[in-house]
């Protein structure tokens, strides 16, 4: 996801990489029902820090409380028992303020395109075989990006975050005046989750951006995208890898993956070519028109509209023309390196 946060964020935000280490949240811990004890209004202020000038939040909590409550269907006194036992953790706000990682692509594109990440991932897609081939027959995703996502995402289900989920989001909606909105619907959807998903918000963990499971699920995108893969009733992206990889698939299917047509293709650049930023990388333009902006396929592409992919490369500038699929992965998030960074992964993956 996401990602004015430089290699951080998932749909903007659904982020990539959670930064420490637990694996996924502990198997061991049955799901509970996800109210708080009825003891818990009578509980004493929360025992760690509650976040800098909590007492001006009064305001932004009722209202999010009712908020809540009406997307989740938990009672209002739930929410707030909730909110008592959430903690402000100023290494959540140092880890999304951290400066932008405006990385080059030839620093960026190291990080992922590792020795170990790509043989990883090839042990990966050979245990999941199988499961894979199903899961393409049904959305037309290949094996090797569903693998990429999740070899990017988390090194293969290693790395899924450590914090509390409901800390990352209640620190970024009530402490994070740049986007608290945003994140306070994240928390809104996280109380509706768990009440869908039976999530036992105590112990659940994700990344500093409330991202959780194998493919690093926002509340948001958890409950609009998430597939049962195993059959077992439930959609568990913390702790069921078939889950996570329906839900990989189910999501680019929904965001209009095309079966069988390219990501990118390298491009030439003639002497008058104007290179030019795409607000977006929907792929608006014609073979012809990108031609007459000076750009062209290096190898014969399929007659398919695209935009540009500018890249500041190992070897001097990149142009990419870059089709539907390619913005298809930035709907997870929406930096043109990550999205190259998972193709070029995939393709790393699938080489013979
Ligand atoms: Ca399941």
């Amino acid at each position: 996801m996401r990602k004015t946060l430089g290699i951080l964020p998932l749909i903007l935000l659904l982020g990539c990489c959670a930064q420490t280490g637990a694996p996924h949240a502990s198997a061991s811990t049955p799901p509970t029902a996800s109210i708080p004890p009825a003891s818990t209004a009578a509980m004493p202020p929360p025992a760690g820090d509650p976040g800098p000038g909590y007492a001006g939040i009064s305001l932004k909590r009722e209202a999010f409380v009712a908020q809540a409550a009406k997307t989740s269907g938990l009672a209002p006194a739930a929410i707030a028992a909730w909110l008592d036992q959430a903690q402000y953790k100023q290494s959540i706000i140092d880890a999304i303020t951290r400066p932008a990682e405006g990385k080059p692509w030839r620093d960026y594109r190291p990080i992922f395109l590792t020795d170990k990440r790509i043989a990883d991932g090839r042990a990966f897609l050979a245990l999941h075989r199988g499961e894979l081939a199903a899961i393409q027959a049904r959305t037309g995703v290949p094996p090797e990006y569903v693998t990429a996502i999740i070899g990017v995402e988390t090194f293969y289900g290693g790395n899924t975050g450590s914090y509390r989920v409901l800390d990352a989001l209640y620190t970024l909606g009530f402490f994070y005046p740049k986007r608290e909105e945003f994140f306070r619907n994240e928390l809104a959807e996280l109380f509706a989750l768990s009440r869908e998903e039976q999530l036992d918000l105590a112990t659940l963990r994700g990344s500093y951006a409330g991202a959780m499971g194998w493919g690093q699920f926002i509340p948001s995108s958890y409950r609009a995208y998430a597939i049962d893969g195993d059959g077992d009733g439930r959609r568990d992206l913390v702790n069921s890898p078939r889950d996570a990889m329906a839900s990989v698939a189910n999501y680019f299917k929904e965001h209009g993956w095309q079966p069988g047509q390219p990501v990118v293709a390298r491009a030439s650049a003639d002497g008058t070519a104007a290179p030019f930023v795409p607000a977006d990388f929907e792929p608006k333009y014609s073979l012809a028109q990108l031609a007459e902006k000076g750009f062209r396929p290096i190898e014969p592409v399929p007659p398919l509209p695209a935009t540009l992919v500018t890249l500041e490369g190992a070897d001097g500038t990149e142009y990419w023309l870059a089709f539907r699929n390619f913005h298809v992965i930035t709907r997870y998030n929406r930096s043109p390196l990550y999205a190259m960074a998972v193709h070029q992964l995939a393709q790393a993956i699938a080489a013979p």
